[in-house]
């Protein structure tokens, strides 16, 4: 049936006896193919009805459905014409993970960080009106669990004072971020599920409230959509669904209902994540000051061997960055020394409070940035790199970047012991044999050294494992370069900027933007020291980059061994450095 579908209209043309096949058939592609390409399992198993009841209710794309986080529009994607794309799926080339502008126009939004959907809705609806298309209704998707982040108060808050619109917010209430949701709201939320509160807080705040409804019931859905859409008022329709629905693995996962799958890869050792969750619980052993916050990511982030051991000095706040490094600066100051565990793309949220709250404080805070650098297959949203950028800026705020699995205990023991804000960043995926070095200059390990006075590769993080297959490349050709791993990137540690101005070329190589990144900060250091030394940087540039494989986008921005070897010979040919 799927495959006759070309948009929403074929599926309002739908006869309602029809949709319960439609769904099984949508229910079935989704357990075949998601686990062969990796991507969002769970969430999506859990909104097959409430997605095909809201194609038959309003009419995408002159009604505006808003996907809160985005994770969950798979089914949308294929009740929009893409199901041929589906096989291809988070490949480059192939279809987005998230909503895509330039995949449909039935896509708006397309960032995946979460709590957004409600504010966007807020300024369509007012848009619509001013320019004179008041009826064109805007449904925002939201979980109860980006219902925890502040956006969407903030939203609650504006919407209900000014109610008087076509705006309808589906909570699809599943009782699950990825662990079980926290905190009050889910307490409010299991009370409307019950039928065990007076009135719900929307209501309070001035929006109608329909629900709870049966979320896997189309026609229940359909119905309460209908309602909600002829109510021309701002409306939540609660819709409780079950996370992974349909599949007994997803559903009964007690971790996160099989919230993301992978494809099926070779093994490929233990995870920069599990070295942290190991090394902190270690840390937290030894030390009873030392707590830990999670945004709701309480396993991505390694932290659930910390819980295990210490369950009352792990905080998961919600989805909610900023209230929790605000929090870790209200701990800090409480005489704790708290490590604030977030993926290194989800800090953006967080930028104030770690500049104004923590860093203007200069408190104890340690930040654990997962997932640094390149991410890939989540698109441009996922990646991790503008977190070197924006702690740059922040003043007394050290950062360091492993290159390996010691170096990682080693740094984050070193933040942890200091007394002001610091943070250590490193990749997603395997954190890979150990990188001995063989030599110092000052604070930074030598790691491959042919030669002395030509290049210096100054690699951070676990870029210098590629930087230190390159210089055997280039040692071959007999060409004079030295690898260091600086260890702690910012501030730049002023023994390695007198070191660097002996060499010839200084080229530094990282998995950030180019703008406010490490070279940068190397080359504004050079500068100032009054050094002449040329100065080239290999970076993610400052475009945002598509999806596709992590080696894939490392090779196009010359971040594998051959660009790195590549952008040293081109300094030799220029005669930056003698070959
Ligand atoms: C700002 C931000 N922080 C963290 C995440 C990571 N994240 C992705 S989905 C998710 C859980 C979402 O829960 P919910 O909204 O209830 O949707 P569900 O997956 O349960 O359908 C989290 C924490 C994110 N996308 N954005």
């Amino acid at each position: 049936m799927l495959e006759g579908l070309t948009g929403p209209e074929d599926v309002r043309a739908l006869p309602a006896g029809d949709l319960p096949a439609l769904a099984e058939e949508i229910r079935q592609l989704l357990i075949e193919s998601v686990p062969r390409t990796g991507g969002h399992f769970g969430p999506n198993l859990g909104v097959v009805e409430l997605t095909i009841a809201l194609h038959r209710v309003f009419e995408s794309p002159r009604d505006a459905i808003v996907w809160d986080t985005g994770h969950q529009a798979y089914v949308h994607k294929l009740l929009t014409g893409r199901r041929d794309g589906f096989p291809t799926l988070r490949s480059a080339g192939g279809l987005s993970g998230y909503p895509s502008r330039a995949e449909s126009t039935h896509d708006l939004v397309e960032n995946s960080h979460a709590s957004t959907a409600l504010s966007y809705a807020d300024g369509l609806t007012r848009a619509f009106a001013l320019r004179g298309e008041p009826d064109r209704a805007v449904v925002a998707v939201v979980g109860d669990g980006a219902l925890t982040g502040g956006m969407c108060w903030e939203a609650l808050n504006n919407i209900g004072g000014a109610p008087q619109r076509p705006l309808v917010v589906v909570l699809n209430d599943n009782g699950r971020s990825y662990s079980p949701t926290v905190g009050s709201l889910a307490g409010h939320l299991t009370d409307l599920r019950r039928r065990g509160a007076p009135e719900s807080v929307f209501e309070q705040l001035g929006l109608a409230y329909l629900g709870p409804v049966d979320g896997h019931d189309i026609a229940a859905v359909q119905a309460a959509l209908q309602q909600a859409r002829s109510l021309g008022h701002a409306v939540v329709v609660h819709c409780v669904t079950i996370k992974g629905k349909g599949c007994p693995a997803a559903e009964n996962d007690e971790v996160d209902c099989l919230h993301a799958v992978s494809p099926p890869a070779p093994t490929s050792g233990r995870s920069w994540t599990a070295v942290l969750g190991d090394e902190l619980a270690a840390v937290a052993r030894e030390r009873t000051d030392v707590v830990a916050l999670t945004a709701a990511m309480l396993h991505p982030t390694g932290l659930h061997r910390f819980a295990a051991e210490f369950p009352d000095r792990v905080f998961d706040v919600g989805i909610a960055e900023q209230h929790a490094v605000t929090t870790a600066a209200g701990l800090a100051m409480g005489g704790l020394h708290p490590v604030v565990c977030v993926y290194a793309t989800f800090l953006n949220r967080a930028f104030d409070q770690v500049l104004m709250d923590v860093a203007l404080h200069d408190l104890p805070v340690t930040f654990v940035l997962d997932r640094a650098g390149v991410t890939g297959s989540d698109g441009p949203s996922h990646n991790g790199m503008w977190d070197l950028s924006l702690l740059g800026v922040v003043p007394g705020m050290r950062v360091a970047a492993p290159r390996d699995a010691p170096r990682l205990r080693a740094q984050l023991r070193e933040a942890i012991a200091h007394p002001g804000p610091a943070a250590v960043r490193f990749p997603k995926g395997p954190v890979g044999p150990d990188l001995p070095a063989i030599g110092r200059i000052g604070a930074a390990d030598v790691l491959a050294r042919n030669g002395c006075g030509g290049a210096l590769i100054v690699a951070a993080g676990a870029c210098a494992r590629s930087a230190v297959a390159a210089a055997a490349e280039l040692a071959l050709c007999g060409q004079d370069v030295t690898v260091v791993d600086p260890g702690w990137l910012l501030p730049v540690d002023p023994a390695l900027v007198r070191a660097a101005d002996g060499y010839q070329l200084v080229l530094s190589v990282e998995e950030n933007a180019g703008s406010g990144g490490f070279g940068d900060a190397v080359g504004r250091a050079l500068h100032a020291s009054g050094s002449r030394v040329a100065v080239r940087s290999i970076s993610l540039g400052s475009q945002f980059l598509p999806h596709a494989g992590r080696d894939d986008l490392l090779c196009a921005h010359d971040l594998d061994v051959a660009g790195i070897a590549r952008a040293a010979r081109r300094a030799a040919w220029r005669g930056l450095v003698s070959a």
